[in-house]
């Protein structure tokens, strides 16, 4: 009887592998000021006066907007921090996070 022998393969990642992705959207809401939502964009995302108002003004209007990129910690740290912001002041304010396609 012929024995056959197979060697167990490991799949190796390639070490130049990028981590995934996560945008932090911003939501619309009815009650946040807006000059609170560029603040706080200014504040945790190091936009500029003019970025920021970009960005709220397209939330307001389409109901959404992408803010920024990061990895997922820093996604979801920034996000979290951000909506804590509007909480404080008692504002409905939300940011959340998606992965990247
Ligand atoms: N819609 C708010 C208002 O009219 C302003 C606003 C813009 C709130 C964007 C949230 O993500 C937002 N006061």
């Amino acid at each position: 009887m012929p024995e056959i022998t197979t060697k167990p393969r490991v799949k190796v990642k390639p070490q130049t592998e990028r981590p995934k992705l996560y945008k932090v959207i911003l939501i619309n809401d009815d009650f946040t000021p807006r000059e609170f939502v560029v603040t706080v964009l200014k504040g945790e995302f190091k936009l500029s006066e003019d970025q920021a108002h970009r960005v709220m003004i397209t939330a307001h209007q389409r109901g959404v907007c992408v803010v920024a990129v990061f990895t997922r910690d820093v996604a979801e740290t920034k996000a979290t921090r951000a909506t804590d912001a509007g909480k404080a002041k008692g504002y409905p304010l939300l940011f959340t996070t998606e992965p990247e396609e």
